[in-house]
């Protein structure tokens, strides 16, 4: 009787163990690899972008949304990335894989400027 007890504790805590050590190893994997992606936003509204400046880190995704009541594109100085053109309150976004400062403008308005720093 006895012993059936014990070996019926030990079991509880083996289940346990188990459950405990998936829960952690699940935790593992996904804090593993890849830095936690992350988004930040630019505003286009009375034909600038807002802010003009953004500085993220390596693997971030930036979403420019045109709260303008005229279309805009965001393309970027050496081609990196090339929006079409959006009109009111439609959005590109572009993941920042490299650091670098990718400075863009507006083809439609090219005195409309920006620039992203990606540490
Ligand atoms: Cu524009």
């Amino acid at each position: 009787m006895r012993r059936g007890v014990c070996s019926f504790v030990l079991m509880a805590i083996g289940i346990a163990a188990v459950a405990c050590m998936e829960g952690g190893s699940r935790r593992s994997i996904a804090s593993a690899g890849e830095p936690p992606a992350s988004n930040a936003e630019v505003k286009i509204d009375n034909f600038s972008f807002g802010p003009p400046t953004v500085t993220v880190a390596a693997g971030t995704t930036v979403t420019w949304t045109n709260r303008d009541d005229i279309p805009h594109t965001v393309v970027s100085d050496d081609k990196a990335f090339k929006s079409k053109v959006m009109d009111t309150d439609e959005k590109f976004s572009f993941t920042f894989a490299k650091p670098g400062t990718y400075s863009y403008f507006c083809s439609v308005h090219p005195k409309m400027t920006g620039k992203v720093v990606v540490q």
